[in-house]
């Protein structure tokens, strides 16, 4: 096992990667940037190191100085958390030649995985249905009318270097094909320096379902069930939870099945989620992997019993998973909320500022995982995520009820934030009934305000 660990990430997922540390014994090293050199949990690790300034680029981004850090500490591995350089393959495979473990995938994976076009069809061949559509990226406009043609439309474009919503445009008439094209590619090279983009069958109201995963460097690997996510606006979760609701258990295993089939098709190793549609018909496609840790991992650590960033470590020191697919079972049902710093009255915008009073949920079946205490100022430069409010109980009826009290509960001073909407939507009763899709939050719980998203673009 590792004996230091460095931690190339901030807020909430940072001090969750401390804790696992702490848990294992081994000795952890946090880095921050200039806007982040109060934050609490510098003073749990067992070292900090500052990395630059507060912009991202300057600090949680900047590769060099990540290393720099890593070697000055010398440290044997570094956990790159979510978001920031956690699915960057230049970097893995840079941890990895300056003798750093990377915990997360082989650089090859994060690669072939990072191209939504390669993910599908290393999916084909490992026989897990997709969502109906182009065999890899459409270059001429002639193959995209035929094929358009023949899946029927709407027609979803997508880039294949896109991922998590960025990147869609869609396309409801053959008339608009063609420019639809033109702009997507054009956008997408703007974004993700790849014009490459294909098509899909644009799925109506799909549900969101993932299936966490985690595989050793030895051939293991299992499922840890599923989770859904379908409660978001503008491709933000808002909640997750786990079993996904309404699914049956032949169905819950079918998908399991065919993630763990996919992963092992593509070489994967360390943790990993595989993200599915669902159809109105309990029908799923595969349409792409996250290589990392996710933000909504607890609900999964919850049902399961497994600590999947402690499993993170074990994996990339070399261990075995120690544990077989059938002696992992999900017990009751998991729910999370996210509590963002914005303004839900004002479009969702941004409200950093100093927590003035803060008053943490508890009791049976409470988790808080947050960063965040008394006089802590939320700067403006990083995601807004504050904390994550977690319940656990025996049923999801049971859950909700958990979570309402502990909602009402969660008292967060100073800033605005995303609380009061998570007590609407516990008290609404498509939500307390499994009712809900992705396009429910948009379409129903606020509606008037046009999205961007796929479901309502032109
Ligand atoms: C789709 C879709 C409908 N049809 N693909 C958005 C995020 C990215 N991971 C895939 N996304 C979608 N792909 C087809 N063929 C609708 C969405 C979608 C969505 C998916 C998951 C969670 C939230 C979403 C919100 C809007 C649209």
């Amino acid at each position: 096992m590792f004996q230091r660990i460095l931690v190339a990430n901030r807020g909430e997922i940072a001090l969750r990667i401390i804790r696992a540390c702490k848990e294992l014994g081994i000795e952890v090293v946090a880095v921050y940037s200039q806007a982040d050199r109060n934050i609490p949990y510098l003073a749990m690790a067992d070292r900090a190191i500052c990395i630059g300034k507060a912009p991202g680029a300057d600090s949680y981004l900047n590769i060099p100085r990540i290393i720099a850090a890593a070697e000055v500490a010398d440290v044997q591995a570094i956990h790159p958390g979510y978001g920031f350089l956690s699915e960057n393959p230049d970097f893995a495979e840079i941890c990895r030649s300056c003798n750093f473990e990377f915990i997360g995938p082989p650089h090859e994976a994060i690669r072939k995985m990072g191209l939504k076009t390669e993910a599908k069809a290393v999916a084909a061949s490992a026989r897990v249905a997709c969502v109906p559509g182009s065999d890899g990226p459409v270059d001429s406009n002639a193959d995209a009318l035929e094929l358009a043609r023949s899946i029927g439309y709407p027609i979803l474009i997508k880039a294949a270097a896109g991922g998590g919503g960025k990147g869609m445009r869609i396309c409801r008439e053959e008339a608009n094909l063609v420019a639809a094209l033109q702009t997507a590619r054009t956008e997408a090279e703007a974004a993700f320096k790849n014009p490459s983009v294909y098509l899909e069958k644009f799925v109506d109201r799909p549900r969101h379902v993932e299936v966490q995963i985690l595989a050793d460097a030895h051939g293991g690997i299992v499922h840890c069930w599923d989770r859904d996510c379908s409660l978001q606006r503008r491709h933000q979760k808002l909640v997750e939870e786990s079993p996904a609701p309404t699914l049956p258990l032949k169905v819950r295993e079918r998908l399991g099945e065919a993630a763990v089939r996919l992963a092992k098709a593509a070489g994967y190793v360390n943790a990993g989620t595989c993200e599915f549609l669902v159809d109105e018909n309990n029908r799923f496609y595969f349409i792409e992997v996250n290589a990392r840790i996710q933000v909504e991992h607890p609900v999964t650590e919850m049902v399961t019993m497994i600590d999947l960033v402690k499993q993170q470590i074990r994996i990339a020191s070399g261990e075995k998973l120690p544990f077989a697919q059938s002696e992992i079972t999900t017990r009751g049902h998991a729910i999370e909320c996210r509590i963002n710093s914005e303004d839900p009255d004002h479009d969702f915008r941004p409200s950093p500022g100093t927590i003035t009073g803060l008053r943490i949920p508890g009791g049976p079946g409470v988790r808080w995982d947050s960063h965040v205490q008394v006089g802590y100022i939320v700067p403006p430069n990083y995601d807004s995520l504050v904390g994550k409010l977690i319940v656990h109980a025996a049923d999801r009826a049971e859950a909700i009820v958990i979570m309402r009290r502990a909602l009402d509960e969660l008292v967060i001073e100073g800033i605005q934030t995303t609380i009061p909407l998570h007590r609407r939507i516990f008290r609404n009763r498509d939500f307390i009934e499994g009712r809900v899709d992705t396009t429910w939050v948009e379409r129903v719980l606020m509606p008037g305000k046009p999205a961007e998203a796929a479901t309502a673009a032109t």
